[in-house]
């Protein structure tokens, strides 16, 4: 049954974006299917994308700071857990004194089950499968009084959401959250125009591959016939915006037929689908999106090879 209403909403959310006469765009959280999973995981490990290992760097070597901040009585969730490799230092940090509840949330079973391994031996691992906000709101009802809450998001993900909802998904954060709560926040921030463009546009095609795969993925899951060989990776870098975007660009004129979203589409010779964006940070910008949202920046710890920032955010 839930998988039917998530099948249906894929195939409403891709009929909405393929619709009208404006920039036609696929939501990005669609990118990560089974196959878009490894090739993401791949992804991490390509020497044009460092964000990954920028990210797991700035943990293990600030992990003993954070925990210091943070009372013996922590609990430790995390949004989007994914495999759960790079949270390993800071529980084992974190629960170094005594071990304790670690709760991640995400929509992909295969990846909490992971996590469960992962990190199994290193604390009690309650995997919760929910969207970010519904599994936050679990959490904060499962917390103990007095109990303070440190909650992950880490690997940038936040700049793949619109800047505006960025501030206002951290608003919703914060309501779910009580004072003296702590939101670890990893950001990428900006960096020469050449390499941010090298990191969605890799040399090996992995990026490409990964793009290509949402299309292939609607085949598969909505009955279409999308051809792969006729569409191309494109990447579209706004400096000024600092946003750098993802497109699949039609090689010729074409018509798609999408079934299961009862959608015929036509693209133009060189028409483009839009199927992420990524933003790039400033480093004193995160600190306002968190003042602005309730939240005080405690800390805040950057890469020396590749700048990210990892900020210590704490609710007011
Ligand atoms: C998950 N997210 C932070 C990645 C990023 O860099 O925006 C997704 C990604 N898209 C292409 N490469 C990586």
């Amino acid at each position: 049954m839930q998988a039917r209403v998530l099948a249906n909403e894929f195939a409403r959310e891709v009929r909405a974006g393929l619709t009208g006469a404006q920039q036609k765009t696929l939501p990005c959280r669609y990118l990560y299917d089974e196959v878009g999973s490894a090739l993401f995981e791949a992804i991490t490990v390509l020497p044009e994308y460092g964000l990954t290992r920028a990210d797991t760097r700035v943990l293990e070597a600030h992990a003993g700071e954070l925990a210091e901040l943070l009372p013996p009585n922590t609990l430790v969730a995390e949004l989007g857990s994914g495999s759960g490799a790079k949270t390993r230092p800071l529980l084992e940090r974190i629960y170094s004194r005594k071990p304790g509840v670690y709760y991640p949330i995400d929509l992909s079973q295969r990846a909490l089950a992971r996590c469960a391994v992962e990190l199994g031996t290193t604390a009690a691992v309650v995997p919760l499968e929910a969207s970010y906000l519904d599994g936050l709101r679990q959490v904060a009802e499962r917390r103990a009084p007095g109990q303070t809450l440190l909650l992950l998001f880490l690997g940038s993900t936040i700049g793949n959401f619109e800047p505006e909802y960025a501030i206002d998904f951290l608003l919703a954060v914060r309501l779910s959250l009580q004072p003296g709560d702590v939101m670890l926040l990893g950001t990428d921030l900006e960096k020469p125009a050449s390499q941010v463009i090298a990191a969605y546009d890799d040399a090996a095609g992995v990026t490409a591959a990964f793009n290509l795969n949402l299309l292939a993925r609607i085949n598969r899951e909505l009955e279409a016939d999308f051809d792969l060989r006729q569409f191309e990776h494109l990447i579209r870098y706004d400096e000024e915006a600092r946003r750098i975007e993802m497109h699949l660009r039609s090689r010729q004129y074409q018509i798609v037929n999408i079934h299961r979203s009862d959608l015929i589409v036509d693209l133009a010779p060189g028409e483009t689908i839009c199927t992420e964006a990524c933003h790039k940070f400033r480093a004193s910008q995160v600190r306002e999106m968190a003042r602005i949202a309730g939240f005080e920046m405690r800390a805040q710890w950057v890469d020396d090879e590749w700048p990210f920032a990892e900020s210590v955010l704490a609710a007011v």
